[in-house]
């Protein structure tokens, strides 16, 4: 079991709206000062939507090199930048988010439904975004949001080989409607179906709405790392509205910490996830 705990924050996502929820991060300057404080309190890789001057998710290439920047003149945090984007990006602006050459980026395993809409991941777009990714030296983080994935992720490093770095890190999304349960059982599920996957594989899991809590406790005790943020979870308690990704931040630091699994810090999560240091 990794003695410390790689903690993701995931500030914005693509689908939740700002008038919805004001605390969301949706410019650049809202998602620095976010990243620094979530930072300070212990996360060390931030999954990165992007939004436009409208408060829109977008995927445009000069905001997303912009962003990298932004982030790593900021924090020491491993950028990665989601490749998923909405529902509705095409899959070449999906591609070349890579163009902004993050640290990491997100690599979902297959197609699943997404509340009323479809989450399209077809087999070719996976084996696409694998491979230049493994070109550009940019870290995968597979998204696995079904047992199958897990599958399709064997699949895909026996036809086409191992990641960028050589290190093979997934992140379970549970509770997705649409998607697989966010509940210990199928986390463990999955943690046997990872016996098929390289030996040192690590995963990290986030449990959607209220799943979120049960997700992270299974985790934990199951070796696994945590990711947290409003792009999952809008809900601190029932009845409780989410005052902030820092808000989700602290309660993940805490339990991890109760855990006896104390937050990595983001050149241990490098380490751990074979990203090469930062350059100062
Ligand atoms: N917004 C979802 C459709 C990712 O970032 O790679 C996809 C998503 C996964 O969030
Ligand atoms: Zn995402």
């Amino acid at each position: 079991m990794t003695a410390g705990t790689l903690i993701t924050v995931a500030p914005t996502g693509a689908e939740l709206s700002k008038t919805d929820m004001p605390a969301l991060p949706v410019t650049l300057d809202e998602l620095v000062t976010t990243a620094k404080e979530c930072e300070a309190l212990g996360a060390s890789v931030i999954h990165v939507h992007i939004r436009d001057d409208q408060a829109q998710p977008t995927l445009d290439l000069g905001r997303l090199r912009a962003t990298v920047a932004a982030l790593r003149g900021a924090t020491g945090l491993v950028v990665q930048l989601s490749s998923g984007g909405a529902v509705t990006d095409p899959e070449a602006d999906r591609l070349a988010v890579l163009d902004a050459a993050p640290d990491m980026a997100s690599c979902t395993m297959g197609t699943v439904n997404f509340g009323d809409d479809v989450f399209l991941n077809r087999w070719q777009f996976v084996v696409e975004l694998h491979t230049r990714m493994q070109e550009r030296g940019v870290v995968p983080e597979y998204e696995i949001f079904d047992l199958g994935h897990l599958a399709a992720l064997e699949r895909l490093l026996s036809r086409y080989g191992l990641p960028a770095g050589g290190h093979v890190h997934v992140d379970l999304v549970m509770g997705v409607p649409g998607g697989m349960a966010g509940t210990a059982e199928t986390l463990v599920a999955c943690k046997h179906a990872m016996r098929d996957l390289p030996a040192g594989t690590t995963f990290s899991a986030t449990g959607i709405g209220r799943t979120s809590v049960p997700v992270l406790l299974a985790s934990l005790a199951a070796g696994g790392h945590l990711r947290v943020g409003l792009e999952d979870t809008v809900s601190y308690a029932k009845g409780q509205p989410v005052d902030s990704n820092m808000q989700l931040v602290a309660r993940a630091v805490a339990f991890a910490k109760l855990a006896q699994r104390p937050p990595l810090t983001p050149d241990e999560a490098r380490q751990l996830l074979g990203i090469r240091p930062r350059v100062a």
